[in-house]
């Protein structure tokens, strides 16, 4: 198609970047990291989000390699930010991995190499993955799976309530944290079920050991109710939008 053809050129002529959108502890709102998203800005067309070509990159065979230049590019810029602020040393790193990539046998040694190349260290990285990779386990899957925990960083399960996962799938994969759809923080004064959906999950993660992350929270009210509620992190426009590696430093200077 015509978009993977473009994206081709993007990758080759480095017209992906990274955003960094600030995630808080939810008891104080202080700045505890970043996730880091892809962006893309189309020569005609602005911005294309990733919700449009991440699917084609997963399709064209691309998506490895925009993976891992996000995973490559914000861990440099977090080594490089440590020449401006101490903070630049602990802060965490949150990334987005593909389902796509945990079957491929060279995906946690590639996640390796990235960590030697940089120096950045694996404890201060989480891979954001999706349920579905719970459903879609097999021997190479599993393989990644030990391999990425080896080196000591942690998974994330993103979009967590959106999906089909288990609890035992969950328990077996020991992922650390759920990362709470927006979905349900958007609907959780709308809805009994939602707020009740949240307080559910809160209380099965505190017995699963994990921590949790509350995403989309755009209020005041919104990160009452979390703070009340003892959800860990938090992540959403309230705390701040996904900006430009420059525009992101100066929360870690200042604070959020
Ligand atoms: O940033 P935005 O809300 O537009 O992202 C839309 C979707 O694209 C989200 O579900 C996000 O997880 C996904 N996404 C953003 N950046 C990356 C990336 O670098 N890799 C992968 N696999 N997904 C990403
Ligand atoms: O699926 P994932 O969690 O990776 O998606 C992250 C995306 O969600 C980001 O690209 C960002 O654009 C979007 N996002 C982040 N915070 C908010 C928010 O508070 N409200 C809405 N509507 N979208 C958000
Ligand atoms: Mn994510
Ligand atoms: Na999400």
């Amino acid at each position: 198609t015509q978009l993977e053809t473009e994206l081709r050129q993007a990758l080759s002529q480095g017209a992906l970047s990274v955003h960094y959108q600030p995630i808080v502890h939810v008891a104080t709102g202080g700045l505890i990291g970043f996730e880091a998203l892809a962006r893309w800005k189309h020569p005609a067309r602005g911005f294309v989000s990733p919700a449009e070509f991440i699917p084609v990159a997963e399709d064209a065979g691309l998506i490895a390699e925009i993976d891992q230049f996000v995973l490559k590019e914000a861990a440099q810029q977090l080594r490089t930010w440590s020449t401006r602020t101490p903070l630049a040393d602990t802060c965490i790193l949150s990334v987005n991995a593909s389902t796509v990539q945990f079957s491929r046998a060279d995906f946690a040694p590639a996640v390796q190499c990235i960590l030697e190349e940089t120096g950045f260290d694996p404890v201060r990285l989480r891979l954001e993955i999706t349920e579905s990779l719970l459903m879609h386990r097999s021997p190479a899957v599993q393989r990644n799976i030990d391999g990425l925990r080896q080196l000591g960083l942690q998974l994330h399960i993103d979009d967590f309530g959106t999906g089909y996962s288990s609890l035992g799938y969950l328990q077996q994969f020991a992922a650390s944290a759920l990362k709470i759809d927006r979905s349900f923080i958007q609907r959780l004064f709308n809805s009994d079920e939602a707020a009740e959906l949240v307080r559910t999950i809160l209380a099965m993660a505190r017995n699963l050991n994990m921590k949790v992350v509350a995403e989309g929270v755009e209020h005041a009210e919104q990160w009452a109710w979390l703070q009340d509620a003892g959800c860990h992190y938090a992540q959403g426009y309230y705390f701040g939008v996904p900006l430009p590696a420059a525009d992101a430093l100066p929360l870690l200077l200042h604070g959020r």
